[in-house]
């Protein structure tokens, strides 16, 4: 009797775990598992990876220049989490919204891979009503018009066909599909995209990100993503956090963006508000049992030589969050007329305490995060 009840403990146990353990995608490759169950070893170890946008492709001063990367030139290693953007890829343009050819991005991607990093994807989708803003459009109606039954829901699926080709022509040396965090309609608190909380109901968004679950999983046989849901920062409970989540079997890792705008010296509201949405956001993932991420961040230019340890550092507090990815360094916009990046290069202001971030246990970088064998 007793050993039946073992048995029983053992089976009720394994499969336990293994439900537990298992990707949103129920038919997400084997990498795609691994790396999932790895990300979640790292998060309890403490060990938080650093991400940069963009890194391989351009930074201050070059561009597309091979092996080079400005996280490289100060630290001497590359981020441990890419970021890439498929803007345009729905028009069939050969660059992203940001000029990246997207062959190019497919090679940074492999490298990335192939080095041990990990790679996340978002979608700057411009707006499928054709609207000259882009992404940045906020006509009501836009998500309503791609769902299933709305006028411009054939466009749609077009689109999510050339996501899904990108997808998938993203393999490893050994063919195997590079796993990715997909990040698509991020910053969906917000009021800025199409997808926005002002421009859509709660409702059609979860109806679009079910929908396109569904169909890069049932009808493009995609399912090396890992699906992250990411909010803006401007939400105060859990609640408003939730407001738009679609369900816990369609998301893998819970998150959000919120940048620095003021001199973090004589203000501190950066620091005290991150760390309330990471409570939120730690709360979450615990009740949820998902991944965390702070998907987006950064003070733009670094003016504050200490950001890093000072600032950023506390705003994350001790929570334990898989990564923080800091936005790209294009270096001069002309269309604001000032500097726009996100990573010190060699000789920028923060050099040294990115240094010491760097240096830190904690922070991890592509080295580091390599010898963990992510997908194995
Ligand atoms: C913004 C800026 C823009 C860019 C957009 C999407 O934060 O960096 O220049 O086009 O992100 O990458």
């Amino acid at each position: 009797m007793r050993k039946i009840n073992s048995w029983i403990f053992c089976l009720v146990w394994v499969s336990g775990v293994a439900a537990q353990d298992q990707p949103a995608d129920p038919l997400a490759t084997k990498e795609t598992v691994n790396l999932y169950r790895n990300l979640k070893q790292l998060a309890n170890s403490g060990g938080i990876m650093f991400g940069h946008q963009d890194d391989l492709a351009y930074g201050v001063g070059w561009k597309y220049v091979p092996g080079r990367s400005d996280v490289k030139d100060v630290t001497g290693d590359y981020p441990a989490v890419y970021g890439w953007d498929l803007g345009g890829i729905e028009l069939d343009n050969a660059n992203n919204l940001d000029g990246i050819p997207f062959k190019k991005m497919r090679q940074y991607i492999q490298e990335g891979y192939e080095r041990g990093g990990v790679i996340t994807i978002s979608w700057h989708a411009r707006s499928p009503l054709g609207k000259e803003k882009g992404a940045w459009d906020t006509t009501h109606g836009t998500v309503r018009a791609i769902l299933p039954g709305g006028e411009q829901h054939a466009l749609y699926t077009e689109w999510l066909d050339k996501v899904a080709a990108f997808l998938l022509s993203l393999k490893g040396k050994k063919g195997e599909l590079i796993p990715v965090l997909f990040r698509p309609y991020h910053e969906l608190t917000g009021n800025w995209f199409w997808w926005c909380r002002n421009a859509c109901t709660d409702f059609e968004f979860k109806t679009l990100w079910r929908f396109t679950m569904y169909y890069l999983q049932q009808e493009k046989k995609v399912h090396h993503l890992l699906y992250v849901y990411n909010t803006s920062g401007d939400f105060t409970t859990k609640a408003e956090f939730l407001q738009r989540y679609p369900d816990d079997d369609m998301v893998d890792m819970v998150s959000f963006d919120a940048y620095q705008y003021e001199d973090p010296q004589t203000n501190d509201w950066f620091v005290k508000h991150t760390q309330v949405l990471m409570g939120i956001l730690d709360e979450v993932a615990k009740e949820k049992n998902k991944l965390a991420a702070f998907t987006e961040t950064g003070y733009e230019a670094i003016p504050y030589a200490h950001w890093w340890t000072e600032t950023l550092l506390k705003a994350i507090g001790e929570y334990k969050i898989s990564y923080v990815l800091v936005w790209r360094n294009h270096g001069y916009a002309p269309w604001n007329q000032k500097m726009h990046y996100y990573a010190p290069y060699k000789g920028q202001a923060s050099e040294a305490d990115f240094i010491k971030f760097y240096q830190l246990e904690r922070t991890l970088f592509e080295k580091e995060v390599a010898e963990r064998k992510l997908y194995k």
